[in-house]
């Protein structure tokens, strides 16, 4: 059985609802990443990954797979009669890629990772007055459109849908862009999204205690 290394509400969290979007089971491990033990049994989250960051998906094959967009990838092609990526040699496979490679790198490592998961000592000036041209970005292209590519929720949605839930707590309120909240929205009352945010909220929860 697959087994996705995950910490309540951070970006793994597209991981786990691309895995209950295609209805794959799979085996969840509570890793914490600022002590970098794994929950269940106290051993060291490095053991895992050298990376010591989440996603990490144990595959089939006992092989490690790192990386949001490549995780999301594989878990995508492991049921491809979902949608969740076109198909290879499908020219909207280049524009998930364009989606996932723009969040993880601009909103992602460009703002929630300075500004709110490891709240760099540096200025935070930067990343804070870029955070609305990067923004205007996906809210532009979701003006008039349901979903990120093509006409389907791919696993660029759910892991849009990850960032803009953290942006909020990250201080940045995105009632300013009304195509992400009305998308946000949308993505919320799917069933298996609402389903992973209720079981990391749960968690996360019982770190804030
Ligand atoms: N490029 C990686 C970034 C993974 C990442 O930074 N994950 C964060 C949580 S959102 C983490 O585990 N950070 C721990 C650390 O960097 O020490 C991806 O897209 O999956």
């Amino acid at each position: 059985m697959l087994q996705l290394y995950f910490f309540p509400m951070a970006c793994s969290l597209s991981s786990r609802i691309a895995l209950l979007e295609a209805g794959l089971d799979a085996q969840y491990h509570f890793a914490h990443i600022w002590t970098k033990k794994v929950v269940d049994d106290d051993s060291d989250f490095r053991g895992v990954s050298p990376k010591g960051a989440v996603p990490v998906l144990v595959l089939e094959n006992g092989e490690r797979l790192t990386e949001s967009a490549a995780v999301l990838q594989y878990i995508a092609d492991l049921k491809p009669a979902t949608g969740l990526a076109p198909a290879f040699g499908d020219p909207d496979r280049y524009r998930l890629q364009e989606w996932l490679s723009f969040i993880g790198a601009e909103i992602h490592k460009g703002f929630l990772y300075p500004t709110f998961w490891y709240k760099d000592d540096g200025s935070l000036s930067k990343p804070r007055a870029r955070i609305t041209p990067t923004l205007s970005v996906p809210s532009a292209h979701l003006a008039d459109r349901e979903f990120l590519v093509g006409d389907r929720f791919t696993a660029a949605d759910a892991h849009l849908t990850w960032a803009l839930l953290v942006l909020r707590p990250a201080g940045v309120d995105i009632a300013q862009w009304p195509s992400l909240s009305a998308y946000l929205e949308r993505m919320q009352a799917r069933p298996a999204v609402r389903e992973a945010i209720a079981t990391e909220m749960a968690l996360r929860k019982t770190l804030a205690a």
